[in-house]
């Protein structure tokens, strides 16, 4: 990846290794990164460092690290035309960390919804990491310059932190940082829980209900729709705020056929919920099995992957390396 003047727009995102990903992910956010490659300049990373936040077992972070990574490749995303990297792997990003959080206000990132939803969560753990989680995550995009963030609705407003940070460092100095968007779609920017359908699908939940996992095979997929929590109207009918287990469910079942939602609600006219809940179970069944053929493919070939992350963290690395030398200097840290 060379920097020219005249780029082609520079795309980053990330993703926590703190657990297997759910079907919440892969809609919202996994599924779109390998659309993006053929007209993006794209850097996608597995954020370790931001797993670290909520404590984890090392073996298994490792291990889900990996997966991650395994995961993202079966997904579509292609090493041969994006970065994929893993983030504790590239050091400046921990490097520009430390001035974004000098220049980040206590105010701002007390208002961080995530913070107050994880410390609501771990009341045992609320760590400066925890509270400083965005300081990082600006760092992570505005080290590449990315002009676009691929993410899911919860974290379109530390994408907007990330851009006023930007802004602040730009106009306290001089012009340094890309001011980055979020880059949300339509459909699927929040898939819901399939227990409680008013909070979002997290692969951190503790109900083993709630969520689909990448790795669920049909039956499993079959019998967590069917358990699926919805209302007694018994009407597929899409009224997320009346009714948001169907809505939810019309959703997945709309990005998965490309049928509009009135076209969901007459094709289910008359029939019951089980009818649909299986209609549903059978698309996002048959939507994940190819991926899971290659996920299991790709995971068996460890060398493979490392091998992908390796490049990666080097890609990555130069352009981020070049950033961090260009900040340091502009504050006023000395040079040798
Ligand atoms: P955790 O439960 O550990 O907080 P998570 O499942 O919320 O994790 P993240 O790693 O924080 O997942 O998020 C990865 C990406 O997936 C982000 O872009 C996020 O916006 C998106 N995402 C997460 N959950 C959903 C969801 N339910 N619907 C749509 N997008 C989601
Ligand atoms: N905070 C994100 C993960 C993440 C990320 C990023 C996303 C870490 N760094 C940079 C986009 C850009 C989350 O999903 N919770």
């Amino acid at each position: 990846m060379s920097e020219t003047v005249e780029r082609k727009k520079r795309i980053l995102s990330g993703i926590q290794p703190t657990g297997t990903f759910t079907l919440g992910n892969y809609i919202g956010a996994v599924r779109n990164w390998s659309k993006l490659q053929e007209d993006f300049e794209c850097l996608y990373m597995v954020a370790d460092l931001h797993a670290l936040t909520v404590r984890q077992v090392p073996a298994e972070l490792r291990r889900h690290t990996r997966e991650a990574a395994a995961m993202l490749l079966a997904a579509g995303i292609d090493p041969k035309q994006s970065l994929l990297f893993v983030q504790s792997h590239v050091p400046a990003h921990t490097q520009l960390n430390w001035i974004l959080c000098c220049n980040s206000q206590f105010g701002e990132l007390s208002r961080m919804t995530q913070f107050k939803d994880k410390s609501a969560k771990h009341p045992d753990n609320v760590n400066g990491g925890l509270f400083t989680y965005p300081a990082l995550m600006a760092a992570d995009i505005l080290i590449y310059n990315a002009d676009l963030v691929p993410v899911g609705k919860d974290q379109t407003q530390h994408v907007e932190l990330a851009r006023n940070v930007a802004q602040r460092f730009n106009s306290a100095y001089s012009p340094t940082f890309t001011l980055p968007e979020g880059y949300i779609t339509k459909e699927g920017a929040k898939i819901m829980s399939l227990a409680e359908p008013t909070k979002k699908m997290s692969k951190s939940d503790t109900n083993l209900n709630a969520f689909i996992l990448m790795t669920d095979d049909a039956d499993t997929i079959l019998r967590k729709f069917r358990r699926a929590v919805t209302d007694s109207e018994g009407v597929v009918r899409y009224d997320p705020a009346e009714k948001p287990g169907v809505s939810n469910l019309m959703m997945i079942y709309n990005v998965f056929t490309g049928k509009a939602l009135a076209e969901i609600e007459a094709e289910f006219s008359g029939k019951g919920y089980g009818e649909f809940k299986d209609a549903v179970g059978e698309v996002v069944a048959n939507a994940l099995a190819p991926i899971q053929g290659e996920y299991a493919r790709i995971l068996a070939d460890k060398d493979y992957v490392d091998g992908v992350l390796k490049d990666g963290a080097a890609g990555a690395s130069r352009l981020a390396n070049r950033m961090v030398e260009k900040v340091y200097k502009k504050v006023g840290l000395l040079q040798l």
